[in-house]
């Protein structure tokens, strides 16, 4: 090889080792700059006589051509590969999730309590809801719970600090003590009319509502809902009852498709109970007796803390648990699901 093809040479190497553009400077300093290899040389020139001035003086152009080109491919690959790592370092998933505006919704709980509130609303009932921290007297007694009936130990019922009359306080255990003050009031209300033998509108109400109990697995948690019903008046009867049930029931499952058993049960505050089950006629729940609410006549006693005399007034009852309806509406099979919390489960509802 001659001179010139191995400054070509040396400088195509120093140009592709240097690592940054700093260094490319610098290298091309020694081929090109003012006192490079390739400069040095064309001074040499001036001592040359004419001829061999041009022929020399176009090899070392060609060489000067050479490097130069040399360089700028070494400096476009700088830029190129710098304009790639940032590319990379700043690169975008465009396949992530955009960022949403989160909008709240409502626990299916919630939803059914709704449903329950506008069905029962739309057949003429009030809704009345009242404290959760309840006294013995309108949770047991007024509900003709006797004294030594387990419902009222420490093992089942959350009682609290706090006495009210001497008696103690709770956290109630179903929302029946509300249906007791709704009656009491409304007595009240048309107390006069009752006097002078008038009578007084029918009470017809549903107070859905939390409500606590000892208990905790996949079938019950220590606070869960309620919704019970009450319906007092001189002419009811069971058949109302019946008749109300089976349309609620119909119209929350949306099924026509389905029939009601009445199954006779205890409870201290009816008399005579039924529990009511429901099976579908048809669907995916079809054929299988679902348990869905406990009834009952109201118990004399219980119309007597009312205010009101058993003699004159009758009245039916029912009571539900909005989570298991929930359940059955939605085949979910774990009421722990209702209490976690998770935001994969409960956004499914809305
Ligand atoms: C008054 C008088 C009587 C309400 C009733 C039931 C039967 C009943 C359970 C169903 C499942 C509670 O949610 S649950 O755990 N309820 O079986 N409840 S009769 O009786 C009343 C209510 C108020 C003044």
């Amino acid at each position: 090889m001659n001179p010139l093809d191995d400054i070509v040479e040396a400088a195509r190497v120093a140009f592709s080792q240097a690592p940054t553009p700093a260094d490319l400077e610098n290298a091309k300093a020694v081929f090109l700059g003012k006192s490079g290899q390739l400069t040095e040389m064309m001074k040499g020139l001036a001592a040359l006589p004419i001829e061999e001035k041009k022929v020399r003086g176009a090899a070392i152009n060609v060489a000067k051509q050479a490097v130069e080109a040399a360089l700028t491919a070494r400096r476009q690959a700088m830029v190129d590969a710098e304009l790639e790592r940032q590319l990379r370092a700043e690169a975008l998933d465009v396949t992530l999730p955009g960022r949403r505006v989160a909008v709240g919704g409502l626990h299916p709980v919630s939803l059914t309590m709704a449903r329950i509130e506008g069905i029962f609303g739309s057949m003429g009932f009030e809704v009345a809801q009242g404290p959760e921290i309840e006294t013995d007297w309108f949770n047991f007694t007024a509900l003709n719970t006797p004294e030594d009936h387990p419902a009222r130990s420490m093992h089942d019922t959350f009682y609290v600090e706090g006495e009210s009359g001497g008696a103690p306080m709770l956290l109630r255990t179903h929302t029946s003590p509300m249906q007791i003050r709704h009656a009491v009031q409304h007595v009240k209300t048309h107390r006069a009319r009752l006097d002078a033998g008038q009578g007084m509108p029918e009470i017809r109400v549903i107070a859905p509502g939390r409500t606590y109990r000892v208990d905790s697995d996949a079938t019950h948690s220590p606070m869960f809902h309620q919704c019970e019903g009450l319906w007092v008046g001189e002419a009811v009867s069971f058949k109302d009852l019946k008749v109300v049930f089976t349309d609620f029931c119909r119209t929350f499952f949306e099924s026509d498709d389905l029939v009601l058993r009445f199954r006779p049960s205890f409870f201290p505050f009816t008399e005579p109970s039924a529990e009511v089950d429901i099976q579908f006629q048809s669907g995916p729940l079809a054929g299988r007796w679902l348990e869905v609410a406990g009834s009952g006549q109201v118990h004399p006693n219980v119309i007597r803390n009312m205010g009101l005399d058993p003699e004159q007034f009758i009245g039916f009852a029912f009571g539900m648990g909005p989570d298991r309806l929930t359940m059955l509406r939605y085949g979910v099979n774990d009421l722990r699901l209702f209490f976690d919390g998770d935001l994969r489960f409960l956004s499914q509802f809305n």
